[in-house]
């Protein structure tokens, strides 16, 4: 337990006070023109004790939203809105990323009374979360030109976060949004160089990564995966290899960690031969955070036997902004329901 509140130095660049990272969390409650609020700032530096905050995601342009309310890192409003969040978490001696997104065919023209866009022209069966009245639309398979274009806005977005004060960004590239469709075959059906085989399949994920990398630094970037796909697409045994080649090429950069996306990481993939954590572990070399239903203790174990590296928690933080301290003074947790979404407490 003890090693979990040790500070970690994630490389050259950045070094955690301890081994927690507060998980991304959508909350849905930017204000008009999807500005971060007052609310916001406080509800974050109350987490400021855990060593890295990640971000809910955050929008890198309009097209991209997929939930109402989600804040953005593309208009001047946004980035000062940005200003008050980190300002906050740093007067505070925190640290916080944040994770830029963009949904692809999980977006809705609702939001942003455009086009939905994503790899291939291949609807998610289903309604918007939230909003049930809107079923999801076939999108419109992206030109290569547009592909170029989205590069360029993701390098943006994360220019914009430094510019708010961020201490870097996590990438969106796990639970079946726009990088994520094309890493999946199901998702994915391009016959260009994009698509088709496992380094076309990842081209679009690691031009994302160099073009952010380029502009901030690799040792300022995360990137959040989900090798096994288990929400909003379908996973088939063709994936592994696209997975295979894209962590080959994570191996030769420069990041300041891999992120699992899952709920529980005690879900199992034939394809991936167990656990995504442990896949992930044994084809990756640098930092790795594991997620998905840990406690302190069982997050501890993990780290003991070198599954991962950090542990970061989501729901639990949402239940308790005093997280830490009553894990470190041995004290009982409020139990995480529902229902506190409709509040930042
Ligand atoms: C999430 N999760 C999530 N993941 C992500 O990458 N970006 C996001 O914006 C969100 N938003 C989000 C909202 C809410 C309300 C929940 C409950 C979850 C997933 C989250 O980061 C994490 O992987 C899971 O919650 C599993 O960790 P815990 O909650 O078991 O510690
Ligand atoms: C990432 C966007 C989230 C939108 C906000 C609502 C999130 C609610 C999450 C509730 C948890 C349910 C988990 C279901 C995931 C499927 C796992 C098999």
């Amino acid at each position: 337990m003890n090693t979990l509140f040790q500070p970690y130095r994630l490389n050259d660049t950045i070094t955690l006070a301890n081994r927690f990272m507060m998980a991304p969390l959508t909350r849905c409650m930017a204000g008009p023109g999807l500005v971060p609020t007052e609310q916001m700032a406080a509800y974050y530096a109350r987490r400021a004790d855990i060593g890295l905050i990640i971000s809910e995601a955050v929008i890198i342009r309009p097209d991209g939203q997929g939930y109402p309310n989600t804040p953005g890192l593309f208009s001047e409003a946004q980035i000062e809105g940005w200003k008050k969040v980190t300002g906050a978490v740093h007067a505070k001696g925190g640290k916080i990323f944040a994770q830029l997104w963009h949904v692809g065919r999980l977006s809705h023209p609702f939001f942003h009374h455009g086009e939905v866009l994503a790899p291939s022209a291949v609807a998610h069966e289903g309604t918007v979360p939230r909003m049930r009245e809107l079923t999801y639309l076939v999108p419109r398979a992206l030109i290569l030109a547009e592909i170029a274009q989205l590069v360029q806005d993701y390098a943006q977005a994360a220019a914009n976060a430094i510019e708010a004060g961020f201490d870097g960004v996590e990438i969106h590239g796990a639970n079946g949004y726009l990088i994520d469709q094309f890493l999946h075959h199901s998702s994915n059906l391009r016959s260009d160089e994009y698509g088709g085989n496992p380094a076309n399949m990842s081209r679009f994920a690691l031009e994302v990564v160099d073009a952010i990398s380029a502009r901030i630094g690799g040792e300022r970037v995360g990137l959040r995966l989900s090798p096994g796909a288990y929400v909003h697409l379908a996973g088939s045994p063709e994936d592994r290899a696209v997975f295979d080649h894209l962590l080959a090429e994570l191996n030769q950069r420069t990041l300041a960690y891999i992120h699992l996306g899952i709920f529980d990481d005690s879900l199992t993939f034939d394809y991936l031969g167990g656990r995504a954590s442990d896949y992930l572990r044994s084809h990756y070399q640098g930092n790795l955070v594991g997620v998905g239903n840990y406690s302190a203790e069982t997050a501890a174990q993990a780290i003991k036997a070198e599954r991962f590296d950090l542990v970061a928690i989501g729901r639990p933080l949402i239940a308790n902004p005093d997280y830490l301290d009553k894990v470190k003074n041995g004290e009982a947790l409020v139990p995480y329901a529902e229902t506190m979404l409709a509040e930042l407490v």
